[in-house]
């Protein structure tokens, strides 16, 4: 769908930003156009742009943005294609903006703990470069091959956050182009600011639609000296989920608490071709430890495992190895490739109060009953974060999606009526938008789109995603 205030790319526009970044930086190609049609969305819904442009550098992406907001063409940031919502797909056409080549690291400050880097960098080589400095970068997302601009865009999660929190509080400053072509620097090398509005926390988590973001500092810390992970069996979902709150009490804080069920510990067994420890009980918690020294770890473990216990846990798990630790972690990585692998299924990415979890899930087992479509849940329950799957399997699949819409807006009220939001990390891109009227206060949808209309007059920055401006 191409809209009509758009203007379309014409050949002699492809040559004028040819000239702009380079002609090994633009393709109008029908099969490079199709490579960055999707991202990693379960259910792919395509959209072609009309030319891809790669470009190196700032002033390059600050040229082809004004020359796009003077054209009126529409301009799609795409980081390494790893979003759940269709942030990244072009889907008015126009200019698809891929960083992948703005990925250096450009400096590692040792002494002020912080990474300068470009937005096309991937998570896998930072983790390498700071490492190699004796330093840390805590977050995860279990996808290593996401860059970090695309972290950014979305305020990623993953399952270090319940002790280092979310990218929003990794990020100590942030460059970005405007749609105008302007350039601004946001935060520094320091870390509080009391200075007027804080406009670099608002770029984060935005999808792109408010600037193009080009450099980026991250906040790192020194490495942990120990790792445990510990996989505790419950007989019933209900029981493991309820240890959350008690586990967060302790005084040592786990650096995440996943939960997960039986079905899907089945499913990434098939998928993954080895067995998980324990696999026979309902449901699991895995709670990764990280400390100085293996007392204090093994302290935080024995306290964390009387907690679960208390709460109804059969046993504790705890692999006795570097290499049958990485295991545990690996399948809880694949979960949502095994489910993606199995079928028809989408996703869904609700957080809630920390302690509205259980209820949240027996909303969602109504939900799935009522509607009688199975669904999946599992994930980030230190965090509130929930990934709900209604799965297609055994049904017939037109009929499945048409009925999917239905699912997803209950789930959705659910989640708002105890006090969350529909996304804790994937972000909305166009996917989830529509559920956005009737979960968040229409008052705040409005402050939004006057936000987005002082950044982006024109509208051409990622349009469509998050909400349609009007
Ligand atoms: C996870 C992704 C789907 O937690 O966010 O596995
Ligand atoms: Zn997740």
């Amino acid at each position: 769908v191409i809209d009509a205030k758009y203007t379309k790319v014409t050949s002699e526009l492809v040559e004028t930003l040819k000239g702009i970044a380079g002609s090994e930086g633009v393709s109008a190609d029908e099969e490079e156009r199709e490579k960055y049609s999707c991202d990693e969305m379960s259910i792919p819904k395509p959209h072609l742009a009309e030319v891809i442009v790669k470009p190196r550098d700032t002033a390059t992406v600050a040229r082809v943005l004004s020359l796009a907001n003077e054209k009126r063409i529409p301009v799609t940031p795409r980081g390494s294609g790893t979003g759940l919502s269709g942030g990244c797909v072009p889907i008015f056409g126009g200019i698809l903006l891929s960083l992948e080549r703005m990925n250096q690291i450009l400096e590692i400050d040792e002494e002020n703990f912080v990474a300068t880097v470009e937005p096309g960098v991937i998570l896998a080589d930072l983790y390498e470069a700071v490492e190699g400095c004796g330093l840390y970068y805590p977050l995860y997302p279990g996808e290593s091959s996401a860059s970090i601009g695309g972290n950014v865009a979305t305020n990623a999660g993953g399952m270090r956050a319940v002790k280092y929190g979310v990218t929003r509080q990794l990020v100590l400053g942030l460059e970005a182009v405007l749609p105008t072509g302007e350039i601004i620097s946001m935060g520094g090398k320091f870390v509080k600011s009391s200075t007027g509005y804080d406009l670099m926390q608002l770029l984060i988590g935005s999808e792109g639609t408010l600037g193009m973001i080009t450099k980026i500092m991250l906040k790192l810390t020194t490495p942990p000296k120990r790792r445990e992970v510990l996989f505790i069996p419950f007989n019933s979902l209900y029981d493991a989920i309820k240890a959350v709150p008690d586990i967060l009490k302790h005084k040592i804080l786990p650096v995440g608490i996943e939960f997960m069920e039986r079905d899907i510990i089945s499913i990434v067994e098939g998928y993954i071709n080895r067995q998980i420890p324990f696999h026979d009980y309902e449901a699991f918690l895995m709670i990764i430890l990280e400390g100085e020294t293996e007392e204090e770890v093994y302290e935080a473990a024995d306290g964390i495992r009387e907690i679960c216990m208390n709460n109804g846990a059969v046993d504790t798990f705890v692999p006795s190895s570097e290499a049958a630790k990485r295991k545990l972690l690996d399948a809880r990585e694949k979960f949502y490739h095994a489910l993606k692998h199995l079928g028809p299924m989408d996703i869904a990415d609700v957080v809630v109060p920390r302690s509205q979890i259980p209820e949240f899930i027996k909303r969602v087992k109504e939900i799935s009953r009522r509607h009688q479509m199975p669904i999946i849940a599992y994930g980030h329950a230190g965090d509130g974060n929930v990934h709900v799957h209604p799965l297609g399997k055994d049904m017939d699949r037109d009929e499945w999606e048409r009925r999917l819409p239905r699912v997803f807006a209950d789930i959705y009220q659910a989640g708002a009526s105890l006090g969350g939001v529909i996304s804790g990390e994937h972000g909305l891109g166009f996917e989830k938008k529509g559920y956005l009227t009737a979960t968040m206060d229409e008052k705040l949808i409005i402050l939004m789109k006057r936000i987005k209309r002082a950044f982006d007059p024109n509208n051409i920055l990622n349009p469509g995603k998050i909400f349609d401006l009007e």
